[in-house]
């Protein structure tokens, strides 16, 4: 026969048995309503994706905004993404953008952006300037040709910058997509808020400064080169010794070319050295002008430190200064232009050879 005590126990324990039993039934069946209610706020949300267009125009909600401001607000930019599979070709649209952040003393910015592929940034587009505004309106598309496999591995940069005539561009923030993560099925249009530059990528070549004057009814082009600034150290000593060249190609063809004097050991070289060329309005509609700094090297070949080109085939901020030219014809017309690597430019600008001396052509 038990004790008493030992019975008590046995009940006691059983007792307790059943209670967590139940208690982990309960748990179970309220985990499963709270599933069932997810899952069909999900159906809900895709449905409102899916439904008769493909686009989806997607708002970043309220709690999104006030992060953004609690970091420092940048604003936000509506861009678009479609990738043609057969013609291989990525169209980024940039649609418009909002609450961009203020670069100017006059409390407002003029806003332009700048889009590239990377890695392999060979192509830059830029959308026009507008002036004065914070919410700029752009709706401009650009194409890339990129095959499927690279575009799996490529990232689109979207850059919006403040425009300034007399002082360097300033990045008000960017947008980096990874486009292995995107589903190709759809047209993407949607709602991003910028964010901080990065700062690892972009290699500040340093900066140029120049004015252009055409008068057409002299045929003369003249190109004054003002100065330079913050230019690449290539010397031992952190220092480099800068002269700039000044070319023209015709009809995609290397024309003439003239070049400044050497400054030694300077980054920041100040010439106002002017070079004239005799360009007639025919040519002028076919001409680009091609910029380079050059470090000069007494023992070894001179390098090339950064690159530029304005002229028909231009585009952007190079494009928008060679059009002042034009538009104000006998006026010179200075500006800042950054410096990008010679062969960026020279895979944009694609130059065959020097055009035959005139003497040796049939007429
Ligand atoms: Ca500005
Ligand atoms: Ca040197």
């Amino acid at each position: 026969m038990l004790p008493r005590w030992a019975i008590y126990t046995i009940f006691a324990c059983g007792g307790l048995l059943i209670l967590l039993i139940l208690l982990c039934i309960c748990i179970k069946c309220c985990c499963r309503g709270k599933k069932k209610k997810q899952k069909k706020d999900e159906q809900i949300g895709l449905k409102g994706v899916n439904g008769n267009t493909t686009t989806a125009l997607i708002q970043p909600d309220a709690a999104d905004m006030n992060y953004g401001s609690a970091k420092k607000q940048r604003g936000k930019l509506l861009y678009s993404l479609e990738y043609n599979a057969a013609q291989t070709e990525l169209t980024v649209g940039i649609k418009q953008a909002d609450n961009l952040k203020a670069m100017d003393l006059g409390g407002s910015s003029d806003p332009y952006v700048k889009i590239y592929i990377c890695p392999d940034k060979t192509k830059t587009c830029e959308t026009k300037v507008f002036r004065n505004t914070l919410k700029p309106v752009f709706n401009e598309q650009f194409t890339f040709q990129i095959t499927k496999s690279s575009l799996l591995k490529s990232t689109v940069v979207m850059q919006v910058f403040d425009f300034n005539r007399f002082s360097k561009h300033e990045i008000i923030g960017e947008i980096r997509l990874q486009l292995g993560s995107i589903d190709w099925n759809h047209v993407i249009e949607e709602w991003q808020d910028l964010a901080e530059p990065a700062k690892f990528e972009e290699e500040n070549l340093g900066e140029i400064c120049f004015s252009l004057r055409y008068v057409p009814t002299a045929n003369k082009l003249t190109v004054v080169i003002l100065e330079a600034k913050n230019l690449k150290s290539m010397d031992i000593g952190g220092t480099s010794d800068p002269y700039v060249k000044v070319q023209l190609a015709l009809d995609k063809r290397k024309w003439k070319k003239r070049k400044t004097s050497i400054k030694k050991k300077t980054l920041n070289p100040y010439y106002n050295e002017s070079f004239t060329f005799t360009v007639t309005f025919e040519q002028i509609q076919k001409v680009n002008l091609v910029i380079s700094v050059w470090d000069h090297d007494s023992m070894s070949r001179n390098d090339t430190m950064g690159k530029i080109f304005l002229g028909c085939d231009a585009t952007g901020n190079q494009l928008r200064h060679w059009a002042d030219m034009l538009s104000n014809p006998r006026r010179p017309v200075a500006q800042w232009h950054s410096l990008i690597s010679a062969e960026q430019v020279n895979s944009t600008l694609a130059l065959k050879k020097k055009i035959p001396i005139p003497n040796k052509m049939p007429f």
